[in-house]
């Protein structure tokens, strides 16, 4: 039953990662490289120029961060699994990597021994190299969409007796446009060959988007045809796109905006949401690319339509819209965050692309529930606050335009839930930790705790504080009456588990290392007292 002022009963929040943002240790264990590693090792292509590999050292420290995770008392935590940890080359003759699976299967049951629910992304970008040189990655549409099937399946039998919420493709078009059209992700391919030898991105992003709901899709069959009926989860794809309004009340710029939002999440393949349900591609989008648009076999149609249990959403922001511009892969429409009158939409964050407009947020839970009629999840949502790794840790903790953005949004969702009667079942924060911010390298922090990539040491901001306790409160009665998760002071001893230090060389000293371990100590019973 609802109950005025709280979340439905149902309603799970926690926090998210990428494994590639996060893991590190990108040779151990039988891992295969993956794009990403290739990509983010090639001078230009990263703003620090740093690569992923150490990240957060999240695959030595995974205890930690669970620890951590129960200490702010989520119900779940969405990661993502790296596939070339688990088919080293990825393909569907390749050989599995027992490592691989062993690995992910621990963490799966820490998690549930800690009472969080296990959200499982199966793919965040980071392609097996192997399948990039093999046939050229998401361009090689036969042989992707088996690959990527045949991996879907491995994680489904590992995997799928405890975990019952599956992503498929988070966002695919980052994949399709910053990979093979701007070239600024991996693989980087782009018509622009100051930037890269290969690519046409007047093409290849098209066809990418178009292989990713396929392959998509045909994950989705496998799983529900064998293994849904025994498993009972839930699966979907998790796509980007945030808020359009219009930049003044000219009727080209009301278009400009309900254009930039069909070709975000609508119109365009790789947003997929109307071929997905609706079954069609609009005709707006074979005006604008006329022979270049792929399109399905009528057996294709019936595997891609109604392929997603429910709708995965990453937004962040709010964009100003006005028609023009050349830029098709926005949709011809250009984006500001500067009104007419010069003010600013809201509080600018680290990255260009986002500022804080928490209105924005509602109106697009609204716009999509109206469209689509199906339970929305909400994946990512979150800030980087400007400047924040050129200040000292003591000031970076205390991130009041991150907990302004969370006040908004939480504000937002709540409303969203009760006032406009819209179905939402979860929220993560975008994220738990600091990390690889793909091409800003270390240099843009979307984390809720910080790390001092030093040493690795987290420390908890307030923003975590503020939403710790936000949920807390807003959770329904009848859960906040279950016991809470309740961390054994045994696990609380994080040094007595050598294993995780003595496995893998470390980057860092070891007294450091110690040091990490006293400090979640510190961290983890400071959080416990401002909870309980
Ligand atoms: C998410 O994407 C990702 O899923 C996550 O991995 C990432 O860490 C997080 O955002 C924070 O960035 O100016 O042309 O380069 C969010 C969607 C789409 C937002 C691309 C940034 C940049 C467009 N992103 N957009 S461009």
């Amino acid at each position: 039953m609802a109950v005025p002022n709280k979340l439905p009963k149902d309603f799970i929040w926690g926090f998210a990662t990428a494994a590639f943002q996060i893991e590190g240790s990108t040779n151990a264990d039988g891992r295969g490289p993956s794009i990403w590693d290739e990509f983010s090792r090639t001078p230009g292509k990263t703003l620090d120029g740093k690569s992923g590999d150490y990240a957060t050292e999240s695959y030595k420290l995974w205890k930690e961060d669970i620890a951590l995770l129960a200490a702010y008392g989520v119900r779940s935590y969405r990661f993502s699994l790296s596939w070339s940890r688990i088919i080293p080359l990825g393909g569907r003759n390749d050989p599995v990597n027992l490592k691989g699976i062993e690995f992910y299967s621990k963490f799966i049951d820490e998690l549930l021994a800690h009472g969080i629910t296990p959200f499982v992304t199966l793919y965040h970008w980071d392609l097996p190299q192997g399948l990039q040189d093999r046939y050229n990655g998401w361009l090689g549409k036969d042989e992707i969409v088996k690959d990527y099937a045949n991996y879907a399946k491995v994680c489904f039998e590992a995997f799928g007796d405890r975990v019952k919420h599956w992503l498929t493709i988070n966002e695919p078009w980052c994949c399709a446009i910053l990979g093979h059209g701007r070239g600024v992700f991996a693989p980087g391919r782009s018509s622009d060959r100051n930037r890269s030898a290969e690519g046409d991105s007047s093409t290849e992003p098209w066809l990418v988007g178009h292989h990713i709901i396929l392959a998509h899709a045909h994950a989705v069959k496998v799983y529900r045809e064998e293994f849904k009926p025994t498993q009972k989860g839930q699966i979907g794809i998790t796509l980007n796109g945030d808020w359009a309004l219009p930049y003044d009340n000219t009727p080209e710029n009301i278009d400009a905006a309900q254009h930039a939002l069909d070709f975000a999440i609508g119109d365009y393949p790789f947003k997929l949401f109307d071929p997905v349900y609706l079954g069609f591609y609009p005709p707006y989008m074979r005006e604008v690319l006329g022979n270049r648009m792929p399109d399905f076999t009528e057996d294709e149609w019936r595997v891609v339509k109604g392929s997603s249990d429910f709708y995965g959403m990453n937004t962040y922001t709010t964009n100003l819209c006005r028609a023009g511009g050349d830029d098709e892969f926005q949709g011809n429409v250009e984006y500001t965050f500067t009104r007419p009158d010069g003010s600013q939409l809201g509080t600018q964050a680290h990255c260009a692309w986002l500022q804080d407009y928490p209105d924005g947020f509602r109106q697009l839970l609204n716009y999509i529930w109206k469209r689509y009629k199906l339970p929305i999840y909400v994946t990512e949502n979150g800030f980087a606050v400007k400047g924040e790794t050129d200040i000292p840790i003591e000031e970076a903790v205390k991130d009041f335009d991150r907990i302004h953005y969370f006040q908004g949004t939480t504000k937002a969702l709540l409303d969203a839930i009760n006032h406009d009667g819209v179905d939402i079942r979860s929220y993560f924060p975008w994220s738990l930790l600091d990390n690889f911010e793909w091409a800003d390298g270390y240099t843009t922090r979307f984390g809720v705790t910080y790390v001092d990539y030093e040493t690795q040491t987290r420390y908890p901001k307030d923003s975590a504080r503020f939403l710790v306790k936000w949920f807390n409160e807003h959770e329904h009665p009848e859960v906040a009456k279950r016991p809470k998760a309740k961390i054994p002071t045994s696990s609380l001893h994080l040094s007595s588990n050598g294993s995780v230090s003595s496995k893998a060389s470390s980057p860092t000293p070891a007294p450091s290392r110690w040091g990490f371990r006293s400090t979640v100590m510190k961290v983890v019973a400071a959080i416990l007292a401002f909870i309980r």
